[in-house]
């Protein structure tokens, strides 16, 4: 009987060597071992017929089933040890990263070419000892008219389509309202840059409501409108490059007197005329003038101790003729093959 058993302890390590090199995953190497070594597995089974041997045949059985124990988990911890480390190898294979491969580029933003202008113009003006100044875009009638000389029913109301919120609030027409505010604010010498968004009901091929200005005004005793033409010449020179020609044309603004256009040498042509230019040679890109005395008053300054002159520009009609863009709706289409381009 004793024998018996033994052999088949004997033939549990062959049958258990056998399984487990079959074994291809832990989970089969567990079941296996259970089979064996488990509570109900073929060692119990066999331990469990102690009783029918001997006193002195017992711990013989006990001595046999024990190495074959300690056989069995060896080779049970020696193949989970080897599919451990065979899936370890698989799952970094798989996993296997081509650090040589170029990167994804990751898409980015870019300013808007009107904000790029607008800070290119601004930046022209620095250097001339101007400051920058900003304002609210919701303004009264006061400070968008009535300050700068165009009393309620004066035709030129008619002139800047304006969008009323209330009776005395509005979407500022430009940014004029930003120099009376600076005016009251601080005394003059001012030499003071007005950067921002605009608003006037109008919508066609040439104009939208909303837009961009710059304007810039000096104040001081003395000022002249020689002064004037030597500080734009110095902008169109930065802006458009050195030698550009300018021209001043007369013209009307309530806020200035005299006033003047200001004309640069077409741009696309150099003067000889083209369709850009209509013919003519010469692009309007901003008007000027000395700053009207009853403007002054408005704001407190005394007209016959301070003069100075203003000027107001259009930032996308800069951006238009200094990039070439033929249609304004562009700027507000938002098509980022438009938009990278600058
Ligand atoms: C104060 C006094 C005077 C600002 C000025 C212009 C002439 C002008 C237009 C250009 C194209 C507006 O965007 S546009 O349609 N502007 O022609 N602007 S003088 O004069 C001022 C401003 C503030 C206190």
């Amino acid at each position: 009987m004793l024998n018996d058993l033994i052999d088949s302890l004997t033939a549990f390590k062959h049958e258990a060597e056998e399984a487990v090199l079959q074994a291809g995953s832990e989970q089969e190497l567990e079941g296996i071992r259970v089979a064996f070594l488990g509570k109900k597995g073929k060692v119990s089974d066999v331990l469990k017929k102690v009783g029918s041997l001997t006193n002195e045949e017992r711990p013989r059985l006990g001595q046999s089933a024990n190495e074959t124990k300690r056989f069995l988990e060896e080779i049970f911890s020696k193949r989970g040890a080897h599919l451990a480390l065979t899936l370890k190898e698989k799952k970094l294979q798989s996993e296997r990263v081509d650090l040589t491969l170029p990167g994804r580029r990751i898409p980015t933003g870019s300013l808007h070419p009107v904000t790029t202008v607008c800070e290119e113009i601004t930046k022209a003006f620095i250097p001339l000892g101007f400051t920058v100044e900003e304002g609210p875009d919701i303004e009264t009638d006061f400070y968008n008219f009535e300050a700068l000389n165009i009393p309620k029913d004066h035709p030129a109301r008619e002139m800047q389509d304006t969008f009323y919120l209330s009776e005395n609030f509005l979407l500022r027409t430009h940014t004029s309202p930003v120099q009376i505010r600076t005016m009251e604010k601080y005394s003059p010498p001012l030499r003071v840059l007005a950067p921002g968004t605009v608003y006037r009901c109008d919508s066609d091929v040439t104009h939208t409501p909303m837009f961009h200005q710059v304007e810039g005004f000096v104040v001081d005793k003395k000022v002249t409108f020689a002064q004037l033409k030597g500080v734009l010449t110095t902008f169109v020179e930065t802006i458009f490059g050195a030698g550009v020609q300018l021209r001043f044309r007369p013209s009307f603004f309530p806020f200035t007197e005299p006033s003047a256009e200001v004309d640069i040498q077409c741009v696309i042509c150099g003067g000889e005329g083209c369709r850009v230019c209509k013919s003519t040679g010469w692009l309007e890109i901003l008007g000027a003038g000395m700053i009207d005395p009853e403007v002054f008053k408005a704001v407190g300054y005394d007209p016959d101790v301070y003069s100075g002159f203003a000027f107001g520009m259009g930032v996308e009609r800069i951006a238009m003729l200094k990039y070439g863009i033929k249609d304004l709706r562009m700027f507000f289409e938002n098509d980022v093959r438009f938009l990278e381009q600058f």
